[in-house]
């Protein structure tokens, strides 16, 4: 059995994007491996948040995980800040890497660029995933491909760390989406569908109900050429919907351009509301069923005891290499 770690910010919004560019695949992974899914609270406070409404996003998504199919039995589910490990491991890692490297993060310029003042937080982030990933002797990280460069710099620290300590973490894999399987923002269709786009029409949450869907589908951006074509460079518009489309139909692309040659873009989108309300719906059913259970505390409880005694096992590994604290070795 692999062993696989992945893990989503609470920061509110989770959206199609996140559900079909990790949730799912988090579900699917799950029955063959050994699978440990984070929500990674520490990584959301890199940017300002709110307490209260942190503290709610990570139930959010904890009941989210369980309503998308994620299954306790199966799965280790638990909140990053809950073992201590993180952070710990992530300080060892920071002494062994290098501004430069860091500061060749794409994601980095991008927020801090946002960012009046960035924190430092927010540039050693990588890091902190980096610690997430090698504390559990991950092999597989299913992500988003806009995750690659973070799955680079994390293997490029378990290799260094290797070869200057000796065999001390597993060298992880990163599993990507294929690109066409990225969702794109329904406002800008050339930038990806995000959790932190001011616009709320620019998404759609799972949590969304069946009119904002409506309304945000049918006021997204498209071209003026009106055939249904799948065309990402010319018609990225249409084409991520075509995407979503398919995503949740099952459906191929060409099946798709098929069934609505001669149609409008008026008819494809109001079908494509029909299609993502129903894959919605049952999931939502599920989440509200959770949201305020005992069960769910309990199952955060136990995922974080299970996950604690993992890391403590590979910080121990990691301070008799290092030869901090007492180390034996
Ligand atoms: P933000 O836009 O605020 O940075 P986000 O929407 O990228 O947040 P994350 O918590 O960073 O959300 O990502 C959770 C997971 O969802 C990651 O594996 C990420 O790669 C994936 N993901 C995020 N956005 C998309 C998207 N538009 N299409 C496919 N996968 C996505
Ligand atoms: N950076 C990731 C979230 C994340 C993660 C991880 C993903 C933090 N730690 C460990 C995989 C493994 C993101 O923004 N999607």
């Amino acid at each position: 059995m692999k062993r696989v770690f992945s893990g989503v910010q609470p920061t509110g919004n989770i959206h199609i994007g996140n559900y079909l560019g990790a949730l799912k695949q988090f579900v699917e992974l799950q029955d063959e491996n050994d699978c440990i899914y984070c929500i990674v609270d520490l990584h959301s406070i890199t940017l300002p948040q709110e307490p209260k409404i942190l503290n709610k996003n990570i139930l959010d998504v904890a009941a989210l995980y369980l309503a998308v199919g994620l299954d306790p039995k199966k799965s280790t589910i638990f909140v990053q800040s809950m073992v201590s490990g993180h952070a710990e491991l992530a300080w060892i890692l920071m002494c062994n890497s290098y501004t430069g490297e860091l500061s060749r993060m794409i994601q980095f310029k991008q927020k801090s660029r946002e960012n009046e003042s960035a924190p430092t937080g927010l540039f050693t982030y990588p890091i902190l995933m980096a610690a997430d990933i090698l504390l559990y002797d991950t092999d597989i990280v299913p992500v988003g491909s806009d995750q690659k460069q973070h799955i680079e710099i994390t293997r490029d620290l378990a290799i260094r760390v290797n070869n200057k300590y000796g065999e001390t973490f597993v060298v992880p894999e990163g599993r990507f989406l294929k690109e066409g399987a990225r969702i794109m923002s329904l406002d800008d269709p050339t930038s990806k569908m995000s959790k932190s786009a001011k616009n709320i029409h620019s998404r759609i949450s799972l949590l969304d109900d069946a009119s904002k869907i409506k309304k945000s589908i049918m006021k997204s951006t498209t071209d003026s050429e009106g055939s249904i074509r799948f065309d990402m460079k010319e018609k990225p518009g249409i084409s991520n919907l075509i995407n979503i489309y398919s995503s949740f139909s099952g459906l191929k692309v060409e099946d798709i351009e098929k069934k609505y040659e001669g149609y409008g873009y008026g008819a494809f989108k109001k079908d494509l509301v029909d299609i993502v309300v129903e894959a919605i719906l049952p999931i939502q059913e599920r989440y509200n069923e959770i949201r305020e259970s005992e069960e769910l505390i309990r199952i955060l409880n136990e995922g974080a005891e299970k996950a604690a005694a993992i890391s403590e096992r590979t910080m121990d590994r990691v301070k008799n290499k290092f030869g901090l604290g007492l180390a034996k070795g």
